[in-house]
């Protein structure tokens, strides 16, 4: 790539439903508003993702990796890196990793670093954390969790990170942030913990200044066990579809998915699914640029819309992805059941499915594996 100097590629991982997302539309949007060019890639097992329809309806110019983790697709990460600097020249990339996915070190910033160490300067790894999420987890809490195999993966996820960064600060209170701040330090000791709320903005401006200035450490990577990791990323359920909504007349998309949100999880906990993040994405067709998300990151959780429509729509694509412990075909039942209910439910409501996929994710394949870089500035 023929640049004056390098860009800096800046990854933040985190297990499913951390808030990735969320805090590369944060951090992109200060970049931008600082009058810096960035480039996003999102990244996932299979295709169709709310994640790019969110950031693009943002207006980022995004690039999405489907069909496979970037450890396995590292020469697809690099091709996309390359298109986004063609047609944007970004000076900041910001990759979303999938919420599944470990060993991010070795097999992504370290082959990044040997081969491309001329393009890019690499970020130190932040990886998120969801704080109820962890306080379970770690035993701070009571609540579902997934089986062990799937919390190696978390675990590793954390273990390889320079950066851990408790999001969603603003849902423990100071008492048992400092409990699991001193946990997670205590259990992960090569890395930092910070706590940010991208919600409520707090925290970041500390974060984001890191990852603007800092290099990734480099030294020897965590171990692996594939055969593990394979297990646990299989134990997941993988659901991606996109679906036509019409009506002759306005009708209220936030309600429509207000609706899915509350009977899919409802679905799933009837299966006793553990859900890791169930997103949805509706884009009306006649819209500029306008968009509702709204989530559900774990089976307690009331759905939520983090982004609402401000009029009736007439029509729209909606994009599903569910991401759970259970059979991919249970998850396809409950999507399919909760749509044939919203069209009772909403008068002249169409719903056509107009791609549908739904998997276990294969055995994690990487395209390289680097154990070891030189310690930076050594
Ligand atoms: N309360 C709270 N919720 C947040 C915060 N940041 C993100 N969220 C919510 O967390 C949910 C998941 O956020 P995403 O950004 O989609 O998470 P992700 O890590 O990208 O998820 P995957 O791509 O599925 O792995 C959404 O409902 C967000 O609105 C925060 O600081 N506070
Ligand atoms: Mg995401």
């Amino acid at each position: 790539m023929n640049r004056p100097s390098r860009a800096r590629y800046v990854m933040i991982g985190g297990f499913l439903g951390a808030g990735k997302t969320t805090c590369v539309a944060k951090l992109a949007q200060r970049l931008t508003a600082e009058g810096r060019k960035v480039g996003l890639i999102t990244n996932d097992q299979g295709s169709e993702l709310a994640d790019t329809a969110m950031l693009r309806s943002r207006g980022f110019a995004t690039e999405e990796i489907p069909g496979g983790c970037f450890c396995c697709r590292f020469n697809s990460l690099v091709e996309a890196a390359a298109k986004l600097t063609r047609t944007n020249r970004p000076e900041v990339f910001i990759a979303e990793p999938v919420g599944s996915c470990t060993d991010l070190v070795a097999t992504v910033t370290y082959p990044l670093r040997r081969m491309y160490g001329e393009d890019f300067a690499i970020a130190p790894l932040s990886v998120l954390v969801d704080p109820v999420r962890a306080q379970r987890i770690f035993g701070l809490a009571a609540g579902g969790k997934f089986s062990e195999k799937v919390l190696y993966i978390y675990r590793k996820q954390l273990e390889e990170a320079d950066l851990i960064v408790i999001n969603k600060r603003e849902l423990l209170d100071e008492g048992g942030l400092a409990q699991l701040t001193a946990k997670l330090s205590a259990e992960f000791t090569k890395a930092e913990v910070l706590a940010v709320s991208a919600r409520q903005g707090t925290g970041l401006d500390d974060w984001f200044a890191r990852l603007g200035s800092a290099e990734q450490p480099g030294g020897q990577a965590m171990a692996v066990d594939y055969e593990v990791y394979a297990e646990g990323e299989a134990l997941l359920g993988w659901l991606n579809c996109t679906v036509a909504l019409g009506a002759g007349t306005a009708f209220d998309g936030n309600a429509v998915l207000q609706f899915l949100a509350r009977r899919m999880r409802e679905l799933l906990n009837a299966q006793r699914a553990e859900i890791a993040h169930l997103k949805m994405t509706l884009s009306p067709d006649e819209g500029l640029g306008d968009i509702a998300v709204i989530n559900v990151v774990r089976n307690d959780f009331v759905p939520e819309l983090s982004l609402e429509l401000a009029e009736g729509i007439r029509s729209g694509q909606l994009i599903i992805n569910c991401r759970a412990e259970a059979a991919p075909g249970a998850l396809l039942a409950a999507v399919d059941r909760a749509l044939e209910e919203a069209g009772a439910e909403f008068p002249g409501l169409t719903v056509k499915v107009e791609h549908s996929e739904h998997f276990r994710p294969g055995r994690p394949q990487p395209t390289h594996r680097l154990a070891r870089v030189a310690v930076s500035g050594s």
